[in-house]
């Protein structure tokens, strides 16, 4: 499988060249998990957005060209112009293949003075004899820690672990949160202001209680090397906000079709004030630049529509190295997460 997937690399570089790839293949075979409901439940009918996907720049053109000379260098992973679907073969479950263990933890976190939880995947075989690099996975806007894994559709665990058995990826950690992190027990996410500052606060409850109780808990590498940051939408806006914020700690960063909000905007759900102005949308720490910083979104997102491409155009305006591409057909939806976490999945590797 391995040689599929590296031809299917190369190809997926000729055919983003080519511009405009099919849809995406593979079929939601099992139930639509909690996150893509609750969101269909919560946003109610939805534009579907005619728009042609997976259409290349001349200036990716260019850069796919050259990342076929060296595809391992990270210094080329952000041009490399991605293969926008994940590969089939990757979200099937081999048989005789150990797919890792979920398990449920809960951490005190000082910062909400509350008790909180998380879902943390570990790898076939793990092991306390070996140190594992972590990812940090945030979910969307209503869900929880149960969210990404709970969804079937995603393939979580088949994705990363079919690339660890073909030794594509590492094996590593992922810890799902729940990232609302309100001091308020009762308080719920909603499309206001007020609603939606506690996950502005997750940044916090990350950095001052939950990295610390991975690290004390679990036999992982603890430089920013190894330490990533993914996230879906509303987890895709915090994951940009946390990843621009503090490069130190994190060397990967990667958002899927990440939500308005991030610098000021409108949308149909409300005014956003904007965590952070566009000019600074940049990396300021010079001796901390993302080994990747990624963003992709659905071509036919219905959810957050072009926020995705206006974070693209904000950082290339601010000269901001980075890999955008649009999964090709994709919602806001399964197909779009699979792609985005197997992009990043592939890159996320240590020196
Ligand atoms: C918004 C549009 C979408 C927004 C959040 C979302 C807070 C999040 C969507 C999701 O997480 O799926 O205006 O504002």
């Amino acid at each position: 499988m391995r040689q599929h997937i590296k031809t299917a690399l190369v190809l997926g570089l000729c055919l983003g060249m080519l511009a405009g790839c099919g849809r995406a293949q593979v079929e939601d075979a099992e139930m639509k998990g909690q996150d893509v409901q609750d969101s269909e439940e919560k946003f109610g009918e939805q534009d579907t957005q005619e728009e042609p996907g997976g259409q290349k720049t001349p200036e990716n053109e260019t850069a796919a060209a050259d990342s076929t000379e060296d595809m391992n260098s990270t210094d080329t992973w952000n041009k490399a112009v991605p293969v926008t679907e994940c590969p089939e073969e990757l979200c099937v479950k081999v048989e005789g293949r150990d797919y890792g263990t979920v398990e449920h933890i809960t951490y005190q976190s000082d910062t909400t003075g509350l008790e909180r939880g998380a879902n943390i995947l570990l790898p076939a075989g793990y092991s306390d004899e070996q140190q594992y690099p972590v990812l940090y996975f945030l979910h969307g806007i209503f869900g929880d820690e149960y969210s990404l894994i709970k969804d079937g559709n995603n393939k979580i665990p088949e994705i990363l672990g079919n690339l660890a058995s073909e030794g594509l990826a590492k094996e590593m950690i992922v810890v799902f949160p729940n990232m609302y992190a309100s001091s308020d027990p009762n308080q719920k996410p909603d499309f206001n202001s007020e609603a939606v500052l506690p996950y502005d606060n997750f940044i916090n409850d990350l950095v001052n209680d939950l990295i610390p109780y991975i690290e004390s808990n679990y036999s992982v590498l603890t430089d920013r090397e190894n330490r990533a940051i993914l996230g879906f939408s509303m987890g895709g806006r915090e994951t940009l906000f946390i990843g621009i914020s503090r490069p130190d700690l994190f060397g990967y960063i990667g958002a899927i079709a990440p939500a308005p909000g991030l610098t000021p905007g409108q949308d149909k759900f409300m005014t956003h004030v904007g965590q952070m102005q566009e000019e600074d949308v940049k990396i300021t720490d010079t001796e901390n630049m993302p080994n990747i910083l990624m963003v992709c979104c659905g071509s036919r997102d219905s959810v957050v529509g072009k926020f995705p491409l206006s974070y693209h155009e904000i950082m290339e305006k601010n000269g901001v190295d980075h890999l955008w591409y649009e999964v090709p057909g994709a919602d806001h939806d399964s197909n779009a997460i699979r792609s985005g976490l197997y992009n990043f999945v592939i890159r996320y590797v240590s020196q």
